[in-house]
């Protein structure tokens, strides 16, 4: 009797162990070393929110480096409060997930919170944009509509297959919630508070100087909206200001040069801790880094006293680590 309840214990120990083992290897703890902050994999297309003290960057995943096209079959989540000291969480999403996205490409995602529940806005290259819902930051998100939200047909400008990618959502103060996307044509509708379906018509962001290329981003700060975006090829990251979110937008200039060794550049623009940030990514890992091999870097972004922004100093060293 003694030696069988010995034998349960120990059993039950071995159980114990293996799934705290197993419990921290679904966690991969590392920092960052200046820029790219990723190291270790190949992520692009970076999109960020802040969540209590907690800053979460949810990214692209080239599938390997020396790359010679676009592979991504998944999206990646990471936390961070202090911009150094990172942690990456199991793969929250995947291409798989969305059992209508024929074309099998992981393009660019972009994460909302509203009402305690996180969506992932995501493009499939010419199959369309999806969403994801999840009830934790780190996911794991769920198809919520079961086919896309966005397809080609939306981007009634564009006849090129890979027009409908690159959604951007934003929340203005009143509440409404809006999405931002596009390739060549830039695109825009208010999301209904369910946040999976379209409220009214989708337009057409137009102004003087506009050469959209991909990659809106909406922000706003002292009652100014922000659009930045990807212009020409290879990539710069331009923007344009406006008192209203549907515009009329005036263009500023352009806010980062082309990243090393990559073709796009696709940003994002966050305040986080009372400092502003510009994600991006290049093509910096050395040896096997480039315009399909791509890395997530972070640099400070800074206001001039009328509100436009200057220049993106791009840098190796990347950002301090918030004390
Ligand atoms: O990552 C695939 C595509 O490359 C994205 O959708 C574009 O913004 C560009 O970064």
């Amino acid at each position: 009797m003694k030696k069988t309840f010995k034998k349960a214990c120990l059993s039950a120990l071995t159980v114990l162990i293996l799934a705290s083992a197993s419990a921290q290897d679904d966690f991969h703890r590392f920092k960052s070393k200046g820029n790219p902050i990723i190291k270790h994999k190949f992520t692009a297309d970076p999109a960020a929110i802040i969540k209590n003290d907690t800053l979460w960057l949810y990214t692209s995943h080239d599938y390997e480096g020396n790359q010679t096209n676009y592979k991504m079959k998944d999206w990646l989540v990471f936390s961070t409060t202090d911009l150094q000291n990172w942690t990456e969480y199991p793969v929250p999403l995947k291409i798989t997930d969305f059992e209508w996205a024929e074309s099998g490409d992981a393009f660019a995602g972009h994460v909302q919170e509203k009402d305690g529940k996180y969506y992932y806005y995501i493009s499939t290259n010419w199959t369309g944009i999806g969403v994801a819902v999840a009830d934790n930051p780190a996911g794991p998100f769920k198809d919520a509509l079961g086919k896309p939200l966005l397809t080609n047909e939306d981007c009634f400008a564009s006849t090129h297959s890979w027009a409908c990618i690159d959604p951007a959502t934003f929340i203005d103060e009143d509440g409404q919630a809006w999405i931002f996307w596009g390739n060549r044509e830039c695109y825009y509708a208010k999301l209904n508070e369910d946040m999976i379906s379209i409220d009214g018509e989708v337009k057409q962001v137009k102004f003087e100087g506009f050469s959209f290329t991909e990659a809106p981003w909406i922000h706003k700060k002292d009652n100014k909206y922000y659009l930045t975006y990807a212009t020409e090829f290879p990539e710069k990251i331009a923007y344009a200001m406006a008192d209203n979110i549907e515009g009329p937008y005036e263009y500023k200039g352009i806010l980062n040069e082309i990243a090393g060794n990559s073709n796009t550049n696709h940003q994002g623009v966050i305040e986080y801790k009372g400092e502003w940030y510009f994600l991006y990514h290049n093509g910096g890992i050395n040896t096997d880094g480039g315009s399909y091999s791509r890395s997530v870097c972070i640099d400070k972004l800074h206001y001039n006293e009328d509100g436009t922004i200057q220049r993106i100093v791009m840098t190796t060293e990347g950002v301090e680590a918030i004390k």
